[in-house]
């Protein structure tokens, strides 16, 4: 779709906005990492389930039907994650939480990104994709033990075992159908029952829990800023859409806030 984004008068809109909270809220989708590098998951000509079916490879179900495919894939993407680099936009949100009293930062990412850009105790509610566990009793699984496994395409890997109970190594990441860790259910629960605004970035916010965030924050009558090139159920309902990329919008938003002397 091409469309002309009025990015100043966004960033001047979605600053307003911000200048008096005290209290923010950022949730962060696949979108925020796609300009370093990493495919998103729901884009019909790049994202990854383009060429993969989800149910194929992110559910338990699939590890236990097609181990080494599902493996396979994700120790691919361990390694692209390992090798890209976080973006201007992931060094914005670390700069802004200094800006706010109280400042959460949720994604849904398993990257590790924004930690890696500076951003402090960020609520991973997918999990991570840098650890490894095992399946059936979740020790940890050394993560030195993947080299030397696999291609550098996606390919059928068949997972090592766990040197303590034998059962198969997976990613410490939330497959469909699993439960989210609920330490960080409750911190997301709790800053969007207390933000002042929230700024969702990058999400096709068709994926619960995490989608019910925003839900919430409208709920209490919360402005809800959205940074996303594509329309999204939530578009309709936010306060700002700003049809511009993360590693733009972000950094112009952190610039207009420092000039507001935000903080
Ligand atoms: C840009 C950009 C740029 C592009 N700049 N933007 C309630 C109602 C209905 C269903 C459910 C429900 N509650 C639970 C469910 C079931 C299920 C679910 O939500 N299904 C839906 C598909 C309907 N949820 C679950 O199973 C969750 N568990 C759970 O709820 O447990 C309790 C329970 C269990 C069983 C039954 C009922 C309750 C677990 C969800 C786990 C999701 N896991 C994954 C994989 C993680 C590991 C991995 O990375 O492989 O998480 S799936 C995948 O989707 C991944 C993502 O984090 C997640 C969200 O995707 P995201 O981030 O939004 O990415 P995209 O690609 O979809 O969108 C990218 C966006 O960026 C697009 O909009 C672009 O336009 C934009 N963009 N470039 C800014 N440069």
């Amino acid at each position: 779709m091409s469309k002309s984004v009025d990015n100043h008068e966004c960033c001047e809109h979605a600053a307003t906005l911000l200048a008096d909270a005290d209290r923010v809220t950022v949730l962060t989708g696949a979108g925020m990492s796609q300009e370093s590098g990493v495919p998103t998951f729901r884009e019909a000509q790049t994202g990854l389930w383009a060429r993969y079916d989800p149910s194929d490879l992110a559910t338990p179900e699939a590890f236990v039907r097609h181990p080494a495919r599902v493996f396979g894939w994700y120790l691919w993407r361990f390694r692209l994650t390992r090798a890209v680099e976080p973006h201007a936009g992931h060094y914005a949100l670390a700069s802004m939480a200094e800006r706010f009293s109280d400042f959460t930062l949720v994604t849904q990412n398993v990257d590790g990104l924004h930690r890696r850009a500076g951003s402090r105790d960020p609520v991973e509610l997918h999990g991570s994709l840098e650890s490894f566990r095992c399946a059936d009793r979740g020790h940890p699984f050394d993560v030195g033990a993947l080299e030397g496994l696999g291609g550098s395409e996606p390919g059928d890997v068949t997972p090592p075992a766990c040197p303590q109970c034998g059962s198969p190594a997976r990613p410490a990441v939330v497959w469909f159908g699993e439960v989210l860790p609920a330490e960080a259910l409750e911190r997301a629960w709790a800053a969007v029952q207390g933000c002042d605004v929230l700024l969702v970035v990058g999400t096709s916010s068709v994926v619960y829990p995490a989608a019910a965030l925003p839900e919430i924050a409208l709920r209490r009558g919360v402005p809800v800023i959205e940074i996303n090139p594509e329309r999204t159920p939530l578009t309709a309902h936010a306060a700002l859409w700003w049809p511009g990329s993360a590693a733009t919008a972000l950094p112009m938003l952190d610039g207009s806030l420092s000039a507001l002397g935000s903080r």
